[in-house]
C-alpha cells in the first residue's frame, strides 16, 4: 500500500511569451519543487495569444500537478516570487510576459477575493489552460460547477493551439 504524501493537490498553469520561453518554463518547473512535490507534467503547447495588446509573440503553455503543504495564499505568494525571479514585470493586464504562473485549482477549494481567486476565474474557458490540464487529469471537476476538464476542453475554442513537445521537463 502506498501512503499518499501529506498536503493538497494543486494545479499550476505556466505560460511564457518573452525571452527564451522554453528554458524559462524548465527553470520554473524545477523551482516549483521549492513549493511542494511536482508529480506530473503536461505536454508543452504553442498557443496564439488570447486578449492583451496586439502583436504579441505566441506563448508556450504547460501545467503541472503539485502536492503542497502550503496554504493557498502562501502558494500564490511563492508563485509570484518565482515570476519575479524570472524577471517578470507587471505593467498592463494580459501583456506579454517572461513567465506567468497561475494557481488554477487548490484541492476542492472555492475562494474569491481580489488577491486570491480559486479556481482561476477564466481557466475553464481557455484552451491554453484546459489542454495542459487535460493531460494531467481529464476527469478533474471544476470545484464549483463540477464540469470536468475534458468537457470544458471539448467546448473551448482550440484554434491557434498545437502540441509543441510531448516532453519538455526535465531538460534533455
Ligand atoms: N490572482 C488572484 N487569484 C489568482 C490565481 N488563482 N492565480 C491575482 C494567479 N493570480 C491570481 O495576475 C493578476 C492578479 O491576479 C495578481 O495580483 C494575482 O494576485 P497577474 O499574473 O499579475 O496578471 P495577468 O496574468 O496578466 O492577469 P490574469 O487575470 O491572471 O490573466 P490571465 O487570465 O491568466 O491571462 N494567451 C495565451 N495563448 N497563453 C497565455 O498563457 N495568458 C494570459 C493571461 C492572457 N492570454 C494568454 C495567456
Ligand atoms: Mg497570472
Amino acid at each position: 500500500m502506498t501512503v499518499p504524501a501529506p498536503g493538497t493537490d494543486a494545479t499550476i498553469a505556466l505560460g511564457a511569451n518573452l525571452g527564451d520561453p522554453l528554458s524559462t518554463l524548465r527553470g520554473a518547473a524545477a523551482a516549483l519543487s521549492r513549493l511542494g512535490t511536482v508529480s506530473a507534467w503536461s505536454r508543452l503547447y504553442r498557443t496564439a495569444p488570447v486578449g492583451g495588446p496586439p502583436g504579441q509573440p505566441d506563448y508556450l503553455n504547460a501545467a503541472v500537478l503539485l502536492r503542497t503543504t502550503l496554504p493557498a495564499r502562501d502558494l500564490l505568494r511563492g508563485l509570484h516570487s518565482l515570476e519575479a525571479q524570472a524577471g517578470r514585470q507587471r505593467r498592463e493586464r494580459w501583456e506579454a510576459r517572461v513567465l506567468d504562473l497561475d494557481l488554477i485549482t487548490y484541492g476542492t477549494l472555492v475562494h474569491t477575493t481580489a488577491d486570491l481567486t480559486v479556481p482561476h476565474p477564466r481557466a475553464w474557458d481557455r484552451a491554453f489552460v484546459l489542454a495542459p490540464l487535460n493531460d494531467l487529469n481529464p476527469h478533474l471537476p471544476h470545484p464549483r460547477t463540477g464540469e470536468t476538464v475534458a468537457a470544458a476542453l471539448a467546448r473551448a475554442d482550440r484554434r491557434g493551439l498545437q502540441v509543441h513537445a510531448d516532453t519538455w521537463f526535465p531538460a534533455q
